[in-house]
């Protein structure tokens, strides 16, 4: 499975403008219990630097652009996230951050699971040695 999954959105538009909708277990491959966005975020600031034991999630922009970078503990691959049109899917036991916010940035996302703290690794070393080899 490799590290980058996009997911694409049908578009819905006609001549009134663009709507997308976004199913649980249809385009987002889990049931969605949770959505969250982070928005606001101050200039030079990154966010993230953690990893899921369980959690799946798919982001998104709705609204201006962030660059995120993912991390399986072998490979390292940075994304721009800068399309409600196109997500990624994060999988679990991901280390993920986020940077360069710009301004009208709207980052969402959708969570296969409620909010857990345990659910988090937040240590770096932590997070590579529990993965499995990849
Ligand atoms: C992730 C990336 C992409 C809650 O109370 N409920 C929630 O659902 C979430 C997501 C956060 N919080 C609280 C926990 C912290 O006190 O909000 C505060 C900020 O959360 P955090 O520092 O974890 O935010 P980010 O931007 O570093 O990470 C977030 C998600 O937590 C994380 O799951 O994958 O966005």
């Amino acid at each position: 499975m490799s590290l980058v999954q996009w997911i694409d959105f049908p578009l819905k538009g006609d001549d009134r403008g663009s709507l997308i909708a976004i199913e649980g277990a249809g385009n987002v491959p889990f049931d969605i219990k949770r959505m969250y966005y982070i928005f606001d975020t101050k200039a030079g600031v990154s966010r993230g630097f953690h990893a899921h034991k369980a959690l799946k999630q798919v982001a998104f922009c709705v609204s201006g652009r962030c660059r995120m970078r993912l991390d399986d503990g072998v490979q390292q691959q940075d994304v721009w996230l800068d399309s409600p049109s196109r997500g990624i899917f994060i999988d679990t036991m991901v280390w993920r951050t986020m940077h360069d916010f710009s301004q009208d940035c709207v980052l969402v996302v959708l969570a296969s699971a409620h909010y857990d703290e345990s659910d988090y690794i937040r240590d770096y070393d932590e997070f590579l040695k529990q993965r499995a080899p990849v």
